[in-house]
């Protein structure tokens, strides 16, 4: 009996697999099986014989019927391991970290300017590119004869032969889309308007489409004082350093009154241009207070309601920021020129995660 169990204890323990171990066990407790037969010698011994005999071959069975089940469960979780190895998939698994497309500055900053304003409260307004003429001049208090109507190289769009309808226009600025805004919503709002612009002009500062970002908060009491402390804290937080210093200087926009050009903090030293230090200035936007013309053409009562608007070039403040010298270079496409300033996907801008990634 001892050589029996030995003999398949060891031949369990050694079984490949599942179709193995029916082998083995047909070979020893089935039917025919070799513990079996030695049940049905009992019969031929002494009642003495068989007292101890009947009870150690039951045992037998049952140890060899254990190890059985013991190694099929082995080998069950055997084989789910190899699936589950074999089968493994990482859903978690990030962007590959070779990167192949990446993030244009423009997209980048304004995604940044974004994240900034809406920590302050204002949501995002957008419009259509192309407006008529009266949504990106006339109710901005820029009638038909004005110079800034010329000075801003607009592009047309031409009507049908016959058509005697005012003209399209690809928006100068993203104005338009905050009249729509007050039109619709009315006052008290607070919005930032980032988007294209198209103004006719080529050269080493100035490219025919370009990226505005434009904010207006409208309430019953708001200040220049309120327009100082937003911009100072935009600037703090665009450039990451503490109290940005910020300069008014009094200026002239038809839409504003009154208007003020803003100038931030900054050093030139040995051709570097450092921001938020030393004692030069760098022009970056204009602003002033919401002309009462303009809140009537969008339908805001005037006596009731005021407000500040600014408007700042994305591309320029880009430009400023992560110091790129050519701006005609941004609207190239260039590949070499896009893996060098871009950005990687996984680079979204948030005021707790750090702007610039
Ligand atoms: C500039 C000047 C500015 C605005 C834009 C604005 C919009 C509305 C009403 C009044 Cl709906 N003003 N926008 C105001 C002042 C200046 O932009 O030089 N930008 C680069």
């Amino acid at each position: 009996m001892d050589d029996l169990r030995n003999k398949y204890l060891a031949a369990i323990a050694d079984a490949a697999d599942e179709s193995a171990l029916e082998t083995l066990r047909v070979q020893a407790v089935g039917k025919k099986g070799e513990v079996s037969l030695k049940m049905r010698e009992l019969g031929k011994m002494t009642p003495e014989e068989r007292q101890v005999a009947g009870p150690a071959l039951n045992a037998l069975k049952d140890e060899i019927n254990s190890a059985l089940a013991a190694k099929k469960v082995a080998l069950a979780d055997k084989a789910l391991d190899e699936r589950l190895r074999a089968e493994w998939l990482d859903v978690t698994l990030p962007v590959r970290p070779q990167r192949r497309g990446s993030i244009h500055p423009v997209s980048q900053v304004w995604e940044e300017c974004t994240a900034i304003f809406a920590e302050m409260g204002f949501s995002v307004a957008e419009g259509p590119q192309i407006d008529t003429d009266w949504y990106n001049f006339d109710a901005l208090n820029i009638p038909g004869h004005h110079p800034a109507r010329a000075e801003m190289d607009t592009f047309y769009m031409h009507r049908a032969e016959g058509d005697n309808r005012p003209p399209h226009v690809l928006r100068t600025h993203t104005s338009p889309v905050q009249i729509r805004h007050m039109e619709k919503h009315g006052a008290p709002c607070r919005i930032i308007a980032p988007g294209r612009v198209y103004r006719a002009d080529y050269d080493q500062t100035h490219t025919p489409m370009f990226h505005q970002v434009e904010g207006l908060a409208i309430d019953k009491d708001i200040s220049m004082a309120n327009l100082k402390w937003v911009l100072e804290e935009f600037f703090s937080a665009f450039f990451e350093i503490e109290g940005i210093k910020t300069r008014f200087r009094a200026s002239h926009f038809p839409f504003t009154e009154p208007s003020a050009e803003v100038d931030i903090q900054c050093s030139w030293e040995d051709g570097q241009l450092k921001i938020g230090q030393g004692d030069g200035w760098l022009e970056v936007l204009g602003s002033g207070m919401v002309h009462p013309k303009v809140l009537s053409a969008a339908g805001v009562d005037p006596a009731e309601w005021q407000g500040f608007a600014f408007g700042m070039g994305i591309d320029r403040i880009a430009m400023l920021k992560y110091g790129i010298p050519d701006l005609r270079a941004f609207f190239d496409s260039d590949l070499r020129w896009l893996r060098h300033y871009g950005f990687g996907a996984l680079e979204v801008p948030t005021l707790h995660g750090g702007l610039s990634g």
